[in-house]
């Protein structure tokens, strides 16, 4: 075979030209014969030529945006949890058709090949994969959003189960290139660390003798769905100034300059894989200030380039802070206005007032941001000064306005003083935003009440909400063929740019044909899935059983150990009777712990001891499966969620600030069993409480159980089959080898105070565990449930959440485009 072979015309001309465009780019751009390619030099080519059809359609956005001189949003983030970006490039330009044939004409399979394509797992959880969700509502939508990240070298961890214990191990996605990206070397910035302040002239401070790390950017561009429009995505990657390799080598010291030149790149090394509890690592902050300084360096350049001044930067500048790990926005761009633009006090805050806002994604204590006062002062000594600078005239104006009143200034002030002395980023994010979202009504309420209720007193016209949302190309048109294509068929393919059209599936809930053919795409969906997890995992489950599901990151407030007591109390109710009319059920978890999390460890360890225990029990046979997907991803989520008939979204009432993968679930028509948490309350309200399993104490009654005096122990006394389950893990039911393995399991409910109330829930649980059950035996019945779920599901699509952004936080307009 020669080279001119492949290259040969196919009937259909986009088919004949796509083909000319790949073999081009594995020949010219990969440099490989095509006789010789490997399955990832066919991803790499294949990536670059739809590539090409994007890049146009990019510059003609960003023209655009600079000739209608639209005011732009900058989405701070430290993470973007993409996931793949081939098949989402596809479905966007709706090359799918295209490109399998070409492919297939070649010899190569478009699946396979789409397989080899690593996840960008740039982020933990629920707060990345929103990011990643808001890039794509953004360029649909048309608003003129470029996101700002880090292009961290190692991911999330990568997840292997070891004799059922998580073993982490690193996760280099870069190996094979990234085709997605352009390095933009000439877009670099000098970030400083360190150093000290003096005192110029009249005053102006001059930040000095500071140690210096490059910015370099890469762009990844994010095509809108149905539009030219097409966004960018900027991450900012760390490289060594020359002038440290040079003082050391001239001092003879090659070795020592190499090591420091090493030292200044890990800034963007490596991803934190906490989810909940801040690192509290100088190396975090130094992450924190190096992208958002190369960010706001970036903007104000772009700013520059049509303006001799600062008067219009809040109409042309929104910057958006996603949660207070970007926070140090706010002292950088003061410092710039001030230090390096002269700009007055006042005028500079009064924009940064106008141009920050600020999501805040928990409510948990422990999970809000400080930096002790020191450290923060060692690494960005200006920016200490300038946040007690903002303290200060903040403090003086509530003093004249509620008088010296010493409590609420000492419960307001930006840096906490009990104890070590630590900066409170939380309250920079709020003092310094026009707008502060919570990510669902009951969280934005709880938001109000709680941590910032001080604040919400002072501004309350500053407090808002933002249900979010999740992209519905990626989560239904890419993650679930068989139900977009029946979608198609009975109600058109406009859904994808406007979900509220699955409105009109209400009534076909009630027409039989339909029944069943939704029936048959979940079908279809589970053998998906059951294939994967049998060549995989080797575990035989039936398709028929009801898959019920919980994948998320592993934590004590979201309760996947209430799961598994659920788990181990039908364990005990099929031994007891394993004649009785059960409901077979495969029980599917998937979700990594932080490292250092040992409770949550100990739960991954405990959920694969009981599948291992039950899956090998042929007394239970087919009527219960335990199944532990290891190193959940996103490319993961995308085949698991289509196969759930049941979701399950049980943390504790007040905990859960919103939830996404609940609202994937029932796009993807999952049935949920949920607590009045979260987005699961409006959710609820969308498809009908009686379509919905709610169950367990709400937020007030948790606040009332807690404030009383929480007593677990009356309710492992009082409930017998509480106790057997809670006993037969205590005493080595499942881990025989060891049978003290779970006793810190055991005393942590029973003994130490259950500080998440699984056992107060317990009974509610399984008792609605019990109507789910009943339900899954009328099958027409469970699936028109399903349907009414889908339809309802209108409203959390992100494209929803990000026009209400757009609109009331960010007063963009979109680009408007010929
Ligand atoms: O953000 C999640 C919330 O737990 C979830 O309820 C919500 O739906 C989602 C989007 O709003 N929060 C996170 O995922 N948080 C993190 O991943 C995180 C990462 C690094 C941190 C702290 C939190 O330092």
């Amino acid at each position: 075979m020669t080279i001119e072979d492949f290259k040969y015309d196919h009937p259909d001309r986009d088919v004949a030209a796509f083909k000319r465009a790949v073999a081009n780019k594995l020949i010219y751009a990969v440099g490989k014969d095509p006789v010789a390619a490997s399955q990832d030099d066919w991803l790499h080519a294949t990536a670059l030529a739809v590539r090409d059809q994007i890049v146009e359609r990019w510059m003609t956005t960003t023209r655009q945006i600079y000739a209608q001189r639209l005011k732009r949003v900058y989405y701070l983030s430290m993470e973007f949890l993409i996931g793949r970006t081939f098949t989402n490039a596809l479905l966007a330009l709706e090359l799918q058709g295209t490109v399998k044939q070409a492919l297939a004409d070649f010899g190569v399979d478009i699946q396979a090949i789409a397989e080899r394509e690593p996840d960008a797992a740039l982020g933990n959880g629920g707060l990345g994969r929103l990011a990643a969700c808001f890039l794509d509502s953004m360029a649909t939508l048309g608003v003129p959003g470029i996101g700002y990240g880090i292009r961290y070298e190692y991911g999330m961890f990568r997840q292997r189960i070891v004799d059922g214990q998580q073993i982490e191990t690193p996760d280099y996605w870069l190996t094979r290139g990234n085709p997605w990206e352009f390095q933009r070397p000439e877009v670099t910035y000098r970030v400083r660390f360190g150093g000290h302040v003096q005192r110029g002239e009249g005053g102006a401070a001059r930040w000095v003798d500071t140690h210096d790390v490059l910015a370099v950017a890469y762009d990844t561009i994010i095509p809108g769905y149905g539009t030219q429009a097409t966004n960018t995505l900027r991450l900012w990657s760390a490289r060594a100034t020359e002038e440290i390799d040079l003082s050391a080598f001239n001092r003879g010291n090659y070795m020592e300059a190499v090591e420091s030149k090493n030292h200044s790149e890990n800034v963007s090394r490596v991803l934190y894989p906490d989810d909940s509890t801040p690192s509290g690592r100088e190396l975090r902050l130094h992450q924190e200030y190096f992208f958002v300084s190369a960010s706001v360096q970036d903007l104000v350049r772009r700013y520059l380039r049509n303006h001799t001044n600062f008067d219009d930067l809040p109409d042309q500048v929104s910057i958006h802070l996603n949660d207070t790990h970007p926070v140090l926005a706010v002292p950088e761009l003061m410092r710039l206005l001030i230090d390096e633009h002269d700009l007055p006090w006042d005028v500079a805050w009064d924009h940064t007032q106008k141009v920050f806002s600020y999501t805040n994604h928990t409510l948990m204590h422990e999970a809000l941001e400080t930096w002790p006062v020191e450290m923060f002062g060692r690494v960005l000594p200006r920016h200490l000064q300038i946040l007690f600078d903002i303290n200060a005239r903040f403090l003086a104006r509530v003093t004249q306005t509620h008088g010296h009143d010493v409590e609420l200034m000492r419960r307001l002030s930006l840096i906490d003083e009990a104890g070590e002395r630590r900066v409170r980023m939380a309250y920079v994010a709020v003092l310094a935003s026009h707008s502060v979202n919570g990510v669902s009504g009951l969280h934005s309420e709880l938001m109000k009440q709680s941590i910032f209720a001080d604040f919400a007193k002072l501004f309350p016209q500053r407090f808002n909400n933002k249900t979010n949302g999740v992209t519905p190309r990626r989560w239904l048109a890419q993650a679930n063929p068989p139900l977009a294509g029946l979608l198609d068929t009975r109600i058109g393919r406009g859904w994808r740019r406007d979900l509220t059209q699955l409105e009109v599936l209400r009534p076909m809930a009630q027409q039989p044909a339909f029944v069943r053919a939704f029936r048959h795409a979940k079908r279809e969906n589970k053998l998906r899935l059951a294939n994967w997890i049998d060549e995989h995992l080797r575990i035989d489950i039936d398709t028929d059983a009801m898959f019920d599901v919980q994948v998320k990151r592993i934590h004590e407030y979201k309760r996947q150990l209430l799961n598994v007591l659920h788990v181990v109390t039908r364990y005990h109710r099929i031994l007891e009777a394993p004649e009785a009319n059960h409901v077979p059920r495969v029980v599917v978890f998937a979700g990594k712990a932080a490292s250092a999390y040992h409770m949550a460890k100990l739960v991954i360890r405990l959920i694969n001891d009981v599948a291992h225990t039950i899956n090998n029990d042929e007394r239970v046979g087919r009527l219960l499966k335990v199944v532990f997907i290891p190193n959940y991803s996103v490319s993961l989520a995308e085949m698991i969620m289509p196969a759930a008939d049941l979701s399950e979204q049980i943390s504790t009432a007040g905990t859960e600030a919103s939830g996404t993968g609940n609202m994937k679930f029932a796009l993807n028509g999952a049935l949920t069993i949920g607590t009045l948490d979260g987005a699961n309350v409006e959710m609820r309200d969308n498809v009908g409480a009686d379509n919905f399993f709610i169950f367990g104490n709400t937020t007030p009654q948790v606040a009332a159980i807690r404030a009383s005096g929480y007593q677990p122990r009356d309710y492992y006394e009082s409930n017998p089959e509480l106790q057997r389950v809670l006993d037969s893990i205590r005493d080595g039911m499942f881990s025989p080898s060891e049978p003290s393995r779970y006793h810190e399991i055991f005393d942590a409910l029973v003994s130490w105070g259950d500080h998440y109330l699984l056992l107060a829930d317990y009974a509610s649980y399984i008792e609605a565990q019990g109507r789910v059950d009943a339900l899954y035996r009328d099958a027409d019945a469970w699936t028109r449930m399903a349907i009414l779920n889908v339809a309802g599901m209108g409203a959390f699509s992100s494209d929803r959440t990000i026009a209400e952004y757009a609109h009331q936080i960010w007063k963009t307009r979109p680009v408007a485009l010929i």
